[in-house]
């Protein structure tokens, strides 16, 4: 399919989605936010595809937010739809993904921006990052999970303080709170992300898989991550990467997983 306001590219079995809307700051409009839903389904469905990295086109941002435009008039169903959805697309697509995903954060990760960013397995930012949750200041609140991710991801108190103040924190001060697992030079953020790619992708697809299940499952109500991790890990052994793994370490050699 060809996106409008996405890059769609794949190489060495990455696939990099890049939000285009740079005019705007990559702000999140609805069309946007469907077709990065189809991009990250299409890789799944792509065997060649074995991991995803989300980032912004330009040198400004990666999403400023979701198109203040599009929601100034909503009702408040049209609100409820418009959350619930983005929730769908959010945890299902994103956070669920069997592929593991990473954030490429290039400047602005504001409200929507964040959150999509929140969803993803892992997060690395440029230093010239500017992350937020500032819709309080636009008299509604994080309608994309950032509510419950962030304090997850940081602990209450700083969520809190980010969500009320509605302030920007630097990539220093993300990756201190461990909102960002690394930070990089503007110029070295894609290679090294994609190097960070390479390791992850030195492992097992099906263990990855397994793994981003348990890990998910220790967040979400009603599921005993413990057991769910008890029949992961069962469902590893007979499989041919299992074999692959553990006979390349008897026969001191690097495991093919490809
Ligand atoms: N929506 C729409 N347009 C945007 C957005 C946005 N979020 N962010 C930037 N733009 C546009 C600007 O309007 C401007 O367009 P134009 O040139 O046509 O006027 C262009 O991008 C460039 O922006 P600026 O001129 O403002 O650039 P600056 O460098 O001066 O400022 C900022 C950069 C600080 C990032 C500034 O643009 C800003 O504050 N943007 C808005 C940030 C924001 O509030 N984001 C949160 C949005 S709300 C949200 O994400 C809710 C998510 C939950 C969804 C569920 C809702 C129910």
């Amino acid at each position: 399919m060809e996106y409008k306001n996405l890059k769609y590219e794949i190489e060495n079995r990455v696939n990099v989605i890049s939000i285009n809307r740079p005019e705007k700051l990559n702000a999140l409009n609805i069309e946007t936010f469907a077709e990065i839903d189809h991009a990250v389904k299409s890789s799944v469905a792509n065997s060649d595809v074995r991991l995803i990295i989300i980032t912004g086109v330009g040198d400004k941002a990666f999403v400023a937010g979701a198109d203040i435009k599009e929601f100034i008039n909503f009702s408040m169903e049209e609100g409820y739809e418009l959350s619930e959805s983005g929730h769908k697309v959010l945890t299902e697509t994103i956070e669920s993904c069997s592929k593991p995903i990473i954030a490429a954060i290039n400047g602005y990760a504001l409200g929507g921006g964040l959150e999509i960013a929140l969803a993803c397995h892992i997060r690395v930012a440029s230093e010239n990052s500017k992350m937020g949750l500032p819709e309080v200041s636009l008299g509604v609140i994080p309608g994309y999970g950032g509510t419950q991710r962030l304090p997850q991801l940081i602990g209450k108190g700083r969520a809190m303080d980010m969500i009320m103040t509605g302030k920007m924190i630097d990539s220093n001060e993300a990756l201190a709170f461990g909102l960002i697992n690394y930070k990089t030079s503007q110029n070295e953020l894609m290679n090294f992300t994609k190097d960070l790619a390479k390791k992850i992708l030195s492992n097992s697809s099906n263990a990855l898989k397994n793994a981003i299940r348990c890990v998910n499952a220790n967040f979400q109500q009603g599921v005993n991550g413990f057991e769910v991790e008890i029949n992961e890990f069962s469902r590893c052994f007979e499989t041919k990467e299992f074999i692959e793994g553990t006979s390349a370490f008897l026969n001191k050699r690097k495991p093919d997983f490809n």
